[in-house]
């Protein structure tokens, strides 16, 4: 006696749940409000990168992507494809040899997921070694780094631009309170290293469109370098959860020509920001003058 009661009823079964299935598939797909712009479609999901840094991460992401779909086809089609050959039918009643221990089979279903996690890691690793390759201060490479240090204390973010053969104003800042986000500027086409300091608890330092974040950890200066590639503005936010007003953890960041940057700078300094915001950890983020530039 056949599990399905009797021999036709498989067929009528699926003839009954395959529609069914598709339209909650389809009614899956438009309900959850996926409005997708058809040329954001080849990020997958991810901005549009701002910095030249960003590209390498959209090009893992989009690689990675497509090889989980190539990997997914092979197993839907083995799937569908035992599902459909080997399904009961009024010819064909006999189950069809059952494979137990296959040493050759065990083996290749063991390698094969290896070599695909040995792809993954490999790009990965490489990519990530790329990413965190910073401008050591003893390279003459240097001079042409524009040094920001970016403070993330509890609740906001304090700006410093160091000082450097690329700052004619001299050691600056900006900082932002939770009532009032800070913006910070980036000069187009030029090196940003960004030094990440905590006084307090961990931050995490991240602006969606560089697609990269960082953490901030109290005690250890995390940096990375950009280069900012698209004039424009951005949001940038802090990525872990660091208490009461984590969620108003917020900035943004101008991306502008060179000049403008310049400009910015001793804006900066003609309003008295001179110097930086000191990032000891268990004091409070407070404002250090640098000597003389008091008024
Ligand atoms: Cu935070």
């Amino acid at each position: 006696m056949s599990p399905y009661g009797s021999d036709r009823s498989p067929r009528r079964w699926m003839r009954r749940r395959v529609p069914q299935l598709l339209a909650l598939g389809l009614v899956t797909a438009t309900a959850t409000g996926c409005s997708v712009d058809s040329k954001d479609l080849p990020r997958l999901g991810l901005p549009s990168p701002a910095t030249e840094q960003g590209h390498r991460v959209l090009a893992l992401w989009q690689g990675s992507w497509i090889a989980a779909l190539i990997v997914g086809a092979v197993v839907w089609g083995l799937i569908l494809w035992s599902v459909v050959f080997h399904r009961r039918s009024r010819t064909k009643q006999e189950i069809p040899p059952q494979t137990r221990y296959n040493l050759p089979l065990e083996v290749l279903y063991t390698v094969i997921p290896g070599i695909i996690i040995a792809v993954f890691f490999y790009f990965t690793a490489r990519d990530e070694t790329k990413l965190q390759a910073t401008t050591p201060k003893t390279d003459p490479a240097f001079a042409s780094v524009n040094v920001i240090e970016v403070v993330g204390y509890q609740w906001n973010w304090a700006f410093n631009y160091k000082d450097g053969a690329l700052n004619s104003a001299g050691p600056v800042y900006e900082s932002g309170t939770p009532a009032r986000m800070p913006t910070l500027w980036l000069p187009q086409g030029q090196k940003v290293q960004f030094l990440l300091n905590s006084p307090d608890v961990i931050h995490s330092f991240w602006v969606p469109a560089f697609l990269y974040k960082q953490d901030i950890i109290p005690g250890k200066t995390n940096k990375f370098e950009i280069t900012p590639q698209v004039l424009g503005e951005y949001d940038g936010r802090c990525a872990e959860l660091c208490g009461a007003d984590h969620s108003r953890m917020l900035f943004k960041v101008k991306i502008v020509t060179p000049e403008e940057y310049q400009r910015h700078l001793a804006e900066l300094k003609a309003i008295g920001n001179t110097g930086g915001v000191r990032s000891t950890v268990n004091m409070p983020a407070t404002v250090e003058h640098t000597p003389g530039s008091e008024k």
